[in-house]
């Protein structure tokens, strides 16, 4: 008979390959020994430290993926899940740091760019000497981008830019903003630009107040008649497919970092219940108790099986989106769940800073809307089952 343990019920760590566990090791020691420390503070003040992203460059967890030639680790996507899961087993803002910077900035400028273009911004993106951005969301155009008003019209040299992106994680300390326009030159399909930091006509101001994900910094992107040349344009994609493409990667990636801090929670709230004593007894020994523990440790298991399932399926170019969706709505939903129940189970101490609760639970908020909300993500299989759309 096989061994049983709780904290890999299905075995993962056997599934994966020697370069895999190492880099998924080297990233939970990265995290552990220089996130962890700052992250209570860091979330108390909303203070996002640039220096992250230099770190996390020179641990090689930024565009993992890409290959080496322009900075990568030519790394398979189960790696970057398993960078995601234990970046976020500390918080949900420093994954999301991560995440954009890789899928959303580095990958499309390498699928969609110019030799140049790979040329210039990957290997400075790669190391974190360069912070970048996506810009897809703007005030009016959440869940439905088609709806963008942002412009690009054609000049005699390339292109003048208008519009207001918001919710743009990283805007405020970006170098390179990916954004997405409507451009006139192609018949208002949607295409993708590179701008960078300085350009005139362009600002990136920070969104304040905000009560979840306050270590990773958000901002609008602002662009009043920002004029770049043709070398801007990332030539090699045409409509919402250019974005979607992108965030496919990043959603996979969040289905495997909500894990990791749906682990944090179960882990704190076993050890929490086998401290705690109520009633002559650790609350560990209670039926309640333990129901509760059951039912994180069973969704945590399922989910991380199914990601692995998804990245073994990706690294072949086999995934489809709806594959996509399936992990990144279900697995928020269950991360969301197992911090909820983790929080009730600290009882008071559960609203505490110090046990860390609290603050994934409602980071949590955010993962399970950006990338396509929970109900978005049921529409896409909705379709996929019935083959009607029922978005409008
Ligand atoms: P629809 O008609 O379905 O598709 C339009 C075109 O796009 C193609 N497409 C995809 N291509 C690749 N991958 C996918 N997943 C794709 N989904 C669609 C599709 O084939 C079509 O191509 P073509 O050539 O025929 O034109 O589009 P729709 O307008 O009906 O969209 C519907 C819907 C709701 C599915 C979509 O708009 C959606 O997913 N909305 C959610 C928006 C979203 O996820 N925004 C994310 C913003 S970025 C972000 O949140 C970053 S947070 C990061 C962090 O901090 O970690
Ligand atoms: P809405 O689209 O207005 O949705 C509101 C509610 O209506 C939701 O419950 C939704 O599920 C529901 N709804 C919408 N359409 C339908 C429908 N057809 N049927 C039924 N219900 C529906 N965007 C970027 O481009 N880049 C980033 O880096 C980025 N970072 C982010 C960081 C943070 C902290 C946050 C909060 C958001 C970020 N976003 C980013 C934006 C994010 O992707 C959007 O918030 C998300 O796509 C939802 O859009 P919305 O907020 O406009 O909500």
């Amino acid at each position: 008979l096989g061994k049983f343990d709780w904290t890999d019920p299905f075995r993962l760590a056997d599934q994966l390959t020697e370069e895999e566990r190492m880099l998924g090791e080297a990233a939970r020691a990265y995290a552990q020994d220089k996130l962890q420390p700052r992250v209570i503070k860091a979330y108390a003040n909303e203070t996002t430290d640039p220096e992250i992203f230099r770190e996390m460059g020179e641990m090689g967890l930024l565009g993992a993926t890409i290959p080496e030639e322009y900075g990568g680790l030519g790394a398979s996507y189960v790696a970057y899940g398993l960078i995601a899961r234990e970046v976020e087993r500390v918080d949900s803002g420093y994954r999301s740091m991560m995440s954009v910077q890789s899928s959303l900035v580095m990958y499309p400028i390498y699928a969609y760019g110019t030799e140049e273009q790979r040329r210039k911004y990957l290997p400075k993106l790669s190391s974190g000497e360069w912070i970048g951005c996506f810009g897809l969301t703007e005030p009016d155009a959440g869940s439905d981008p088609a709806g963008m008003k942002t412009t690009a019209k054609k000049t005699a040299n390339g292109y003048v830019l208008n519009g207001a992106k918001m919710w743009i994680s990283n805007a405020p300390i970006a170098d390179v903003f990916v954004v997405w326009a409507k451009s006139e030159a192609h018949g208002g399909k949607i295409k993708g630009f590179v701008l960078e930091k300085g350009m005139k006509g362009l600002s990136a101001p920070k969104v304040g107040g905000k009560l979840s994900l306050r270590a990773s910094i958000t901002g609008e992107i602002v662009m009043d008649n920002v004029e770049v040349g043709e070398d801007a344009l990332l030539p090699h994609v045409e409509g919402l497919k250019g974005p979607f493409g992108c965030l496919n990667r990043a959603r996979y990636g969040i289905a495997w970092g909500v894990m990791g801090a749906a682990e944090f929670c179960l882990h704190a709230a076993r050890n929490y219940g086998l401290d705690r004593k109520q009633f002559g007894k650790p609350l560990a020994g209670m039926q309640l108790y333990q129901l509760k523990l059951a039912n994180m440790m069973t969704e945590i298991s399922l989910g991380l099986q199914a990601a692995l399932q998804v990245g073994r399926l990706m690294d072949q170019a086999q995934a489809a989106p709806e594959m996509i969706s399936i992990i990144k709505r279900n697995n928020c939903g269950k991360a969301l769940d197992a911090a909820r129940l983790s929080r009730d189970m600290h009882g008071g101490n559960g609203i505490q800073e110090d046990f860390q609760i609290m603050r994934h639970m409602v980071n949590l908020e955010t993962v399970n809307t950006y990338e396509g909300t929970h109900d978005v993500h049921a529409l896409i299989l909705g379709r996929a089952i019935t083959g009607v759309q029922a978005f409008f």
